[in-house]
């Protein structure tokens, strides 16, 4: 028996002495080095007992270590758990609870904090550190570098994806191997990658964008990546003579532009810039071609079904807009009340069918249900456009969600945080535009009466709770909160009314 994903991406790659991952100190590793570690790694997760189909929960910093970890776990079988880095234990509780994951990775520093979780959930905790160091590192140094690949078959779960839900708690999306197998091959062709190719990595690998569709790429048609812990806007434009891919958020294109040192030159041996994972202002895309001379290549996906669709590689990439479907891949706009398809040129609800969407969230049926027809579509949630020429343009969100440098957040969550506070009575979140980030988080807070309630003190509570990248910019207290006759709090009226908060803040 085979490993459909294991002998696509890892298995050409056994021996041989090419570059994989260049470090932004321009040390470099081999295929064969990668490869030998995640065989290490994964004899310490066989011989702790995690068999196929067990989880494992890893919360560490960006390092070709924390990648091996998803090397190791498809060799053996088991579901690649991976957690933002900036999620507190209040967080991550919850997903250790809700996989039942086996084991956790977790940083050194972070160690103390999460081991009363993992004790409460008897999950076993060991350390992989930013430098490759720690406890699971030490009990792998031991083992043998090469493993016996665990047969698996194309439908078998390979990872869960965590993603927030606009009512309630975290879902766990779980991602087949054909579900990853069949975007890469599709994306990797689309984007004409091939072994010569360098890619340039600043995306965090918790997310589809980094993990995904930047590694999994990477790794079928062989090319290299240059690695950095995080986005570092001064390295990337260094390195970028001698590379010749970018894979960004906006926010990304959004610094670059605002660097002087970035121009024509820097990019000129660049073939590809990509965009997705939130919207890419038109503005940023003109300006990006005058600075540069590159038109940035937009594309659009989810956590739950991969990339969906992608401006093309030859013809017309189109500003403001995300292309056609990706080849394989059906998408359709629908009535949001009816699941109706409408004419051409209506404005309704994205829909999705292809062999990258998702086997459903874990433990959840009705969720599931709720979301994934059982003719195989899913409802995105996006509200989307077609013209006549087949380009799909996002225009919004029927969920409540706000983007943030490509970080999704549910105002949801945030509410409920900041209605466990003393003194609050009710609260509204929102985004707002903001110059770096696209939109930010806004929370509108209503005291109980007779409370003084301040930004500061609010700040300081939810630090506690939420991590960094959720929480709100501002907090605006106010006496009450817009409703309309049916007494639904109006937050478009909110929006428009805090719209100009952040225009002037520098970026960055
Ligand atoms: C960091 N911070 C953020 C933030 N990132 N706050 C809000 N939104 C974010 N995205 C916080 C930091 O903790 C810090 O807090 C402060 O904001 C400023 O940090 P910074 O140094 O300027 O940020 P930086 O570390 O440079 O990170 C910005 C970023 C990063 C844009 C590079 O957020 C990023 O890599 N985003 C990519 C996310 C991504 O991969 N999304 C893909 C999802 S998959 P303080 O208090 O310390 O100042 C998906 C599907 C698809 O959506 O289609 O791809
Ligand atoms: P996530 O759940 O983190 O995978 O985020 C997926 C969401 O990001 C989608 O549902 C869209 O709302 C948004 N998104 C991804 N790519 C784009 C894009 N190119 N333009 C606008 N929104 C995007």
């Amino acid at each position: 028996m085979t490993n459909p994903l294991y002998d696509a991406l890892f298995k050409p790659h056994e021996n041989a002495q090419t570059t994989f991952l260049i470090l932004p100190d321009q040390t470099r590793w081999t295929h064969d080095q990668f490869l030998r570690r995640s065989a290490q790694f994964a004899h310490v997760l066989t011989s702790a007992g995690l068999r196929p189909g067990s989880r494992l929960a890893v919360q560490v910093q960006k390092s070709p270590q924390a990648l091996a970890l998803y090397a190791a776990c498809v060799a053996a079988g088991v579901i690649f758990l991976p957690l933002n880095s900036g999620y507190t234990a209040t967080e991550i509780d919850y997903f250790i609870e809700n996989s039942g994951a086996e084991m956790m990775l977790c940083d050194g520093a972070a160690y103390e904090n999460l081991a009363p979780l993992a004790a409460k959930y008897k999950a076993e905790l060991l350390v992989l550190n930013a430098d490759g160091a720690g406890s699971f590192s030490e009990r792998a140094d031991d083992q043998p570098d090469r493993f016996d690949i665990c047969p698996r078959t194309a439908d078998d779960l390979a990872a869960f994806l965590y993603t927030s839900g606009t009512t309630g708690r975290s879902k766990g999306a779980m991602l087949s191997q054909n579900n990853l197998l069949s975007n890469a091959q599709t994306l990797a062709e689309h984007w004409q990658f091939s072994k010569s190719d360098v890619l340039l990595h600043a995306l965090p690998i918790f997310h589809t964008h980094g993990l995904f569709v930047a590694t999994n790429i990477c790794l079928l048609t062989g090319c290299a990546m240059r690695f950095y812990p995080t986005f570092d806007r001064s390295a990337l434009i260094r390195d970028m003579p001698s590379s010749t891919a970018l894979m960004g958020v906006p926010t990304f294109y959004i610094r670059l532009l605002d660097d002087p040192q970035f121009d024509q030159k820097a990019a000129q041996n660049m073939r590809l810039f990509i965009s997705g994972s939130a919207p890419l202002l038109a503005e940023t895309h003109k300006q990006f071609e005058q600075r540069t001379g590159h038109r940035i290549l937009e594309r659009y996906g989810m956590t739950e079904t991969n990339m969906i669709t992608s401006n093309p590689y030859s013809g017309a990439r189109r500003a403001g807009t995300v292309g056609h479907p990706l080849p394989g891949i059906e998408v359709k706009i629908t009535d949001p009340k009816t699941g109706k398809t409408l004419p051409q040129g209506e404005i309704g609800m994205i829909e999705v069918r292809g062999p990258n969407v998702f086997q459903g969230y874990w433990k959840m049926p009705e969720k599931t249900a709720a979301e994934l027809r059982e003719d195989g579509f899913f409802i995105t949630g996006d509200l989307g456009q077609v013209d006549e020429e087949g380009y799909f343009q996002i225009v919004g969100r029927d969920k409540d969600l706000i983007i943030s440098g490509g970080f999704n957040i549910y105002p949801k969550e945030i509410e409920a945080a900041l209605d466990d506070l003393a003194g609050v009575l009710e609260t509204a979140v929102i985004g707002v535009p903001h110059p770096d980030f696209g939109e930010t988080v806004v929370a509108v807070v209503v005291a109980e009466p007779d409370v003084d309630l301040s930004h500061d003190d609010l700040a300081g509570e939810m630090q506690e709770k939420l991590a960094k990248f959720k929480l709100p910019r501002a907090y605006k207290i106010v006496p009450e909160l817009p409703r309309n006759t049916m007494g639904k709090v109006q937050k478009a009226a909110l929006r428009r009314q805090y719209s100009g908060l952040f225009e002037s803040v520098p970026k960055e």
